[in-house]
């Protein structure tokens, strides 16, 4: 009799440990929002120091969901009036998430949604990336259809996007992501910034420059070879002032003097296993 409460509360407590899942921690250092290290924020009085500088980012199950949340340094505002043309009460920010899911080489993407400049090593292609946009649901899924539709049963539109303070919050459904976040899976989380007039090849990107303009960064290239990122998770994301250095060393790229994307060499970004 005493045997068996024992295998009840055994069991019981395997359940609990099942819903109170851990939550996966990435840290990323302040000041770091520069891609690698020479861009600066486009010139217009919106782009508020901070406002794509990354600081920490945290998954946790809820349920048949996840719940992402990106922090960054500043608080986030609404500059552009989202509810205009998106309604999830931001309108700088864009970040995309890549997830390696089984860490098996030569499964998955190695090539990032277009627009970023920058590909992954075949060791670290992705099975997932989960899109963090104050564009709304339609606008998005319509991007993804026009301009990446060989990867489209990869993306993922979280079922809900908001914003607190300098908090980004997402809902993702675990269906969506193939299952719910697993020990061993791989993370690179990207700044971008919201563009709603992207060239006609850029999934809702913002470009880098040479020079910075009022919407554009700079400290890139005028031509296609230079990432178009502005920070992102690199090292062992605990936020360790090195992991700058990381990340500069990551999105290290050339471009052709003649512009030739074919013979520059893109960034390859790293994922953060967990
Ligand atoms: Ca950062
Ligand atoms: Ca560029
Ligand atoms: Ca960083």
């Amino acid at each position: 009799m005493r045997y068996l409460s024992w295998i009840v509360i055994l069991s019981t407590l395997t359940v609990a440990n099942a819903a109170f899942a851990e939550v996966i921690t990435l840290t990323d250092p302040k000041g770091d929002d520069k891609g690698p290290g020479t861009y600066e924020y486009p010139t217009d009085g919106v782009y508020r120091p901070g406002s794509f500088d990354l600081t920490k980012v945290t998954f946790e199950s809820s349920g048949d969901d996840t719940i992402i949340e990106v922090e960054i340094a500043a608080k986030i505002e609404d500059p552009w009036d989202s509810s205009a043309w998106g309604g999830n009460g931001f309108s700088l920010q864009f970040v995309q998430i890549y997830l390696d899911t089984n860490k098996a080489t030569g499964s998955g993407h190695a090539e990032t949604l277009p627009g970023l400049n920058a590909r992954f090593s075949s060791e670290s292609a992705w099975e997932k990336v989960v899109l963090i946009s104050p564009q709304g649901k339609n606008r998005l899924q319509s991007e993804v259809n026009a301009k990446a539709k060989a990867l489209k049963d990869d993306v993922v539109i979280p079922r809900k996007t908001s914003v607190k303070g300098r908090t980004l919050r997402a809902v993702v459904s675990n269906a969506d992501l193939g299952s719910a976040v697993a020990k061993g899976w791989g993370y690179q989380v990207v700044m971008q910034s919201n563009e709603g007039f992207p060239d006609k090849s850029d999934l809702l990107t913002r470009k880098v420059n040479e020079y910075a303009g009022p919407h554009r960064f700079g400290g890139g290239s005028d031509w296609e070879c230079d990432p178009h990122i502005i920070d992102m998770v690199a090292g062992g994301a605990s936020g360790n002032p090195d992991e700058t250095k990381a990340q500069a060393d990551a999105l290290k790229y050339t471009c052709d003097k003649g512009g030739d994307v074919g013979k520059s060499t893109l960034a390859t970004l790293p994922m953060v296993y967990r």
